[in-house]
């Protein structure tokens, strides 16, 4: 009984803490991830943020979702970054990517598709349907563009699954999964440049230089061909891979999009949909190797799949993509790994010797991808799983606070600090 009580304390402070954080990081109809280290809005956080204010401001999380769709390219495109009002604490800012449409005001390449299960969420759990609605009518034909934006400039030879171009395009920048495609030349001309990342956190919580520099030799390519025109880029691109992350969350947008189109009984969408959801169930086939009982990362370029086992291995069962007997292999893996570990969901097999506790994609855990990952291991039945990462994540952010990820191995908080999507899970999913 006490300990329950202590509990519920704990729980309430959590709440209290991440309307704090949300709040703070508020920038007038944006979040910004937190403080300093990124000061603009990005794109995937910001859909998650949404789903965070909905619990307790509902206006403000519809206004989230309408920011970040205000500096929507003509072609669909929303960027990674929305780069509102300048800052020179994060680099690389407006004035390295210097992008056409909006000039400067947005970075050249995308992240993965959250918006539409944000815009579903609140949408089911509206306290006002009328106004929500609304929201969605004016909210749909932007969402639907960017997935069609998806399959365009990224899948134009309509194999079922998109390419990203970038690491920073999978949200996941620096995963051992691009190891093997991060091998083009480094740009001999690139102009030198100063970090800022490293001003906010330790270095061996980030990217190495090496990294860096591969990052930035795909940015200028890309400035320099046309500034970002997507028909090209799928071409130039030395880099170019099939990524579980996006893929996994471009199938799940598509399936809450289909219902989001289905409310608003919009018949001619919801076939288009439908297409891109049958297409996309024959490209996964392509990214399970059966020999792992893991999905994984394809090269484009090189048709290999990469070796690397990651934490989005795992996203397909929360796509709702992977089949019953996919399901049961990929359950078997995670326990494994689990048995390497104190806490999941380490973002790269803690057997892998490239496994490293502190670096960023290369071991961590992310609120985020728990979420996602223990929303489709119930979907699939496995309740006891889902509900350790439920509890891990509990104690993760009890322990060390809402920051930006984790040390599976000590639990200890890593990266940022006051981290936005960190809160909007705790109020989203955890409370
Ligand atoms: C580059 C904001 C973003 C997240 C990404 C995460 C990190 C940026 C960076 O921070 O990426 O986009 O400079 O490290 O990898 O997932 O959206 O939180």
């Amino acid at each position: 009984e006490h300990e329950n009580e202590l509990e519920q304390s704990t729980r309430d402070h959590i709440v209290r803490e991440s309307m704090e954080v949300l709040r703070s990081n508020d920038r007038g109809g944006y979040t910004v991830p937190a403080e300093g280290l990124y000061p603009f809005q990005w794109n995937w956080d910001s859909a998650i943020v949404a789903a965070g204010w909905a619990v307790f401001d509902e206006l403000r999380a519809w206004k989230e979702l309408e920011t970040l769709f205000s500096d929507q390219w003509k072609d669909g495109m929303v960027a990674s970054i929305n780069f509102h009002k300048f800052s020179k604490t994060y680099f690389p800012g407006p004035e390295i990517w210097g992008t056409p449409e909006n000039p400067s005001k947005t970075s050249g390449i995308s992240q993965p598709p959250v918006a539409a299960l944000s815009a579903r969420f609140m949408y089911e759990h509206t306290a006002h349907p009328v106004e929500a609605k609304q929201k969605i009518e004016d909210l749909f034909p932007k969402i639907l563009a960017w997935h069609r934006w998806w399959y365009k400039a990224r899948d134009p030879n309509n194999t079922g699954v998109v390419a990203i171009l970038h690491p920073w395009e999978s949200g996941m920048d620096n995963s051992p999964a691009w190891d093997e495609s991060m091998t083009f030349p480094i740009d001999p001309t690139l102009p030198p440049y100063e970090r800022q990342d490293l001003t906010h956190v330790n270095a061996n919580m980030r990217p190495t230089k090496d990294t860096y520099d591969r990052y930035l030799t795909l940015l200028y390519r890309f400035k320099r061909e046309n500034f970002y025109d997507p028909d090209k880029l799928y071409e130039i691109s030395p880099f170019r891979v099939t990524d579980l992350c996006v893929n996994s969350i471009l199938f799940r947008a598509n399936r809450d999009l289909r219902w989001l189109a289905l409310q608003l009984g919009k018949t001619d969408a919801v076939a288009e949909i439908e297409g891109w959801l049958d297409n996309g169930f024959e490209g996964f086939k392509k990214l399970w190797d059966e020999e792992a009982g893991l999905f994984k990362c394809q090269d484009q370029i090189t048709g290999k799949l990469e070796d690397a086992a990651i934490s989005a291995a795992f996203l397909p069962l929360f796509a709702g993509v992977a089949t019953r007997e996919q399901a049961a292999r990929l359950v078997e893996n995670l326990s494994t790994w689990l048995k390497h570990v104190k806490y999941s969901v380490p973002s790269l097999d803690p057997q892998d010797p490239r496994f490293e506790q502190l670096r960023y994609w290369r071991g961590p855990i992310w609120l985020i991808i728990n979420w996602m990952i223990s929303n489709g291991l119930r979907h699939y039945g496995y309740d006891e799983l889902a509900d350790r990462i439920r509890n891990d994540s509990i104690e993760l952010t009890n322990k060390a606070g809402l920051r930006e990820y984790f040390d599976p191995v000590t639990g200890d908080g890593a990266g940022g600090t006051k981290f936005s999507w960190t809160a909007a899970m705790c109020l989203a999913w955890l409370d």
